[in-house]
């Protein structure tokens, strides 16, 4: 793969140059980029996963940035795999129509979903009669959107999508973005798009994991090359106040690590009232320290306690003669086995129910990811959860397909074993 990258400049948020690197997770291969089995010895390019703290407005953010047709034109990752985040969507459309103050009858409301995935939550809005449309640049997604009846438009989000959305389908009640921001290299384009699409007395709905619980809960492991941005209210304030729409309500949410999910309608720029929602985020953020740069250096340190934990512990249950594999092929997890250096040695296999991942090799530790059946097959005695955000959901689910006893081995917040 030729130069696929670019180096950060200056904070994609305020501008600033004053950037100070606090993590350095070496050099790692695309998380998501897995490796058919059938070029097993193609060697994966590997790119430098750092973390720049901003001094200017507390922005978290990648050293560089990958070309996103590299990192989203295929996308194996299936939001509609996991039932809790199912749940999770269900949630919030139900909570979007209450805000909008939409009665049953929502066919003239239109919900845009941008970066739409599989239609997972559009799904939730058409059973609420919303009109939906979805953005998705990955071909493989929209196309299976598609087939559950959600229409996707195939391309990234920006401002010329936005006036051809709007053209064709009129302005947007609701438009939604879960996942995506952190993703997303020019937020300035990204706002400026939204701004066009949405209608002047709808709601712009964006989840993010919230930076302050992954610094709290130790949860390097979700830094990876597609996430761009680790968000504090401070910064994503700041940046809404640089575009006409205010932040109206913060609610957090305890999925994948920990989310914040921020409601914002448009407003005049001149509109400078802080809602109270905001007002005691920032307090809250300025209590836990994240505003001083001291308070970053630990997670580095915390990284290194975690690898040689969860090093020590797979390396005893290796000589035990116990057979260890894992389950959630996930991005994090892709991640927390290339920070360790760990392998099939210790770890024989990944559990996968996401059909694109299985009959692939995870790239880096290369190790094989298979479907549940190879529980049985190969009954491992421990499991280490990759997807340690699901591990109620991935216990029950072992426990209900896999007669054996096995443990669980959970990395994050810390190594333990249940
Ligand atoms: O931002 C992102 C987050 C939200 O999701 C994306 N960049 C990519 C992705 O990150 P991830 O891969 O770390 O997320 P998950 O949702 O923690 O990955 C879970 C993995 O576990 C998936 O590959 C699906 C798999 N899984 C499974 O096989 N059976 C999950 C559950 C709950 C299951 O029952």
């Amino acid at each position: 793969m030729g130069k696929v990258y670019k180096s950060l400049k200056k904070c994609r948020i305020c501008g600033s140059k004053d950037l100070y690197k606090y993590l350095d997770l070496g050099k790692t291969p695309l998380a998501n980029h897995l490796i058919d089995i059938k070029n097993a010895d193609k060697k994966e390019d590997t790119f430098p996963l750092e973390v720049l703290y901003c001094k200017n407005c507390s922005l978290s953010q990648l050293s560089i940035v990958v070309e996103p047709e590299v990192l989203f034109s295929y996308y194996p990752y299936r939001s509609s795999v996991s039932k809790s985040f199912r749940k999770h969507c269900a949630g919030m459309a139900a909570k979007a129509a209450k805000i909008l103050g939409a009665n049953e009858k929502n066919e003239n409301n239109l919900v845009v979903d941008i970066a739409s995935n599989d239609g997972c939550l559009l799904q939730e809005f058409k059973k609420k009669n919303f009109r939906t449309i979805g953005v998705e640049p990955a071909k493989n997604l929209a196309k299976i959107a598609e087939s559950n009846g959600i229409e996707t438009i195939n391309r990234f989000w920006s401002r010329k999508a936005a006036k051809s959305i709007s053209a064709k389908h009129g302005k947007a009640k609701i438009i939604a973005a879960t996942n995506v921001f952190a993703h997303a290299d020019n937020l300035n384009e990204f706002m400026e798009g939204v701004e066009i699409l949405l209608d002047n007395s709808g709601f712009f709905i964006v989840e993010v994991p919230y930076f302050h619980d992954l610094m709290t809960n130790n949860e390097f492991d979700t830094v990876y090359h597609e996430h761009l941005s680790y968000f504090l209210v401070r910064p994503l304030h700041k940046l809404y106040s640089n575009h006409n729409l205010s932040i109206v309500k913060i609610e957090k949410y305890p999925i994948h690590g920990g989310t914040i999910r921020v409601y914002a309608s448009k407003s005049p720029k001149a509109n400078l009232n802080i809602s109270k929602s905001v007002e005691k985020f920032l307090d809250f953020e300025e209590k836990e320290g994240m505003y001083k740069l001291k308070s970053y250096d630990k997670l580095g340190s915390m990284a290194q306690k975690i690898k040689k934990e969860l090093l020590a512990a797979l390396k005893k249950l290796k000589e035990e003669g116990k057979k260890t594999a894992a389950y959630g092929a996930s991005a994090k997890g892709n991640t927390l086995l290339n920070y360790c250096g760990i392998d099939s040695k210790l770890v024989e296999f990944i559990v996968d129910d996401t059909p694109e991942k299985q009959n692939h090799l995870a790239p880096g530790s290369r190790i094989k990811i298979v479907d549940a059946g190879f529980l049985e097959k190969e009954k491992p005695d421990y499991l280490l959860l990759l997807a340690w955000n699901f591990a109620k959901e991935i216990m029950q689910k072992t426990r209900m397909h896999y007669k054996r006893k096995v443990r669980y081995i959970i990395p994050i917040p810390r190594v333990r074993i249940l």
